[in-house]
């Protein structure tokens, strides 16, 4: 391995986080790590410090995928459910502390959008990604540029004429959320799995969700067209997810067809993709 050349990637999302020492060959090594969601980001960051203290010394900077909107090396929850990070948190500056190297961040879905542009499924193509976890993000690749910014936050768009968030009514939090309200104590892989032996209840729900994730195909169609919608996440790739979000996405009478397919890199998506940023961002000295 290029140690010299080697990026700590880590990739916070509401649920869990992933921290990879990332080389240009690929991920040399892992660890996985809860987001302990009431505990706040310095704890969030001294989890990933500790996961990633076997590497200490064997990488050149810092690349963050975080849930969440970045700007200015800031970072802020935009929905607080998903997790609720305090305003302008200053993520650069704090992880630049802790680990003495360059740091940069972006938006976790963003990152993984580039991930599997660069090296999944969308590769070499433009595309908008959808990944479908405890919240929904996005991102969207354009003449080979990720656009960067709130561009792709579509788990915010609003939910019909009721004020609240599109995820709010679709993500794992969401199933859960239903399930109890239905008198099952169970979380979303759950109802997946009761829904793939046909329990109404848990059909219900992931129809529910497939049906909101059909319909903003639908919308992201007719916004920009992309040659494909790339879908991830913990549902999005759940089984039969995306089969269901197809059945429902091009209602008869409807013109061209909306090209959907799994994500590639999976759960490594983002830190792939921001490795990938990283090193874009800061050329090593030697190339
Ligand atoms: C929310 C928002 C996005 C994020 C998306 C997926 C917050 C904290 N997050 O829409 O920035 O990309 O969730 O996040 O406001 P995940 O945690 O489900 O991966």
């Amino acid at each position: 391995m290029d140690q010299d050349n080697a990026i700590l990637a880590v990739d916070i999302g509401g649920t869990k986080t992933l921290v990879a020492l990332v080389s240009e060959s690929g991920i040399v090594a892992e660890a996985t790590v809860p987001t302990r969601r009431e505990d706040g980001p310095d704890a969030w960051l001294a989890a990933v410090a500790d996961a990633a203290s076997p590497w200490r010394g064997q990488f050149r900077s810092v690349g963050l995928a975080v849930t969440g909107f970045v700007r200015s090396g800031l970072w802020s929850a935009m929905n607080p459910a998903t997790l609720g990070i305090p305003a302008d948190y200053p993520l650069i500056a704090k992880v630049e502390e802790l680990f003495g190297v360059p740091a940069v961040a972006f938006n976790d879905a963003q990152a993984a959008s580039w991930g599997e542009h660069v090296l999944g499924a969308g590769r070499g193509q433009d595309m908008v990604f959808l990944t479908i976890s405890t919240g929904i993000g996005g991102g969207i690749v354009l003449n080979g540029r990720l656009l960067e910014g709130l561009a792709g936050h579509f788990g915010l768009t609003a939910e019909g004429d009721e004020n609240v968030f599109l995820e709010d009514r679709v993500s794992g939090r969401w199933m859960a959320a239903e399930a109890r309200r239905l008198g099952h104590e169970v979380e979303a892989r759950e109802v997946f799995a009761a829904a793939a032996t046909g329990e109404a209840w848990a059909v219900e729900i992931v129809e529910g969700s497939a049906h909101r994730v059909a319909r903003l195909c639908r919308n992201i169609q007719l916004v920009l067209d992309p040659p494909q919608i790339v879908i991830g996440g913990g549902i999005g790739l759940a089984d039969g997810f995306i089969d269901r979000v197809r059945s429902l996405v091009a209602p008869p009478g409807q013109v061209a067809p909306v090209s959907l397919c799994r994500a590639e890199l999976g759960v490594h998506a983002g830190i792939l993709g921001v490795a990938d940023l990283a090193r874009a961002k800061s050329p090593h000295a030697g190339g």
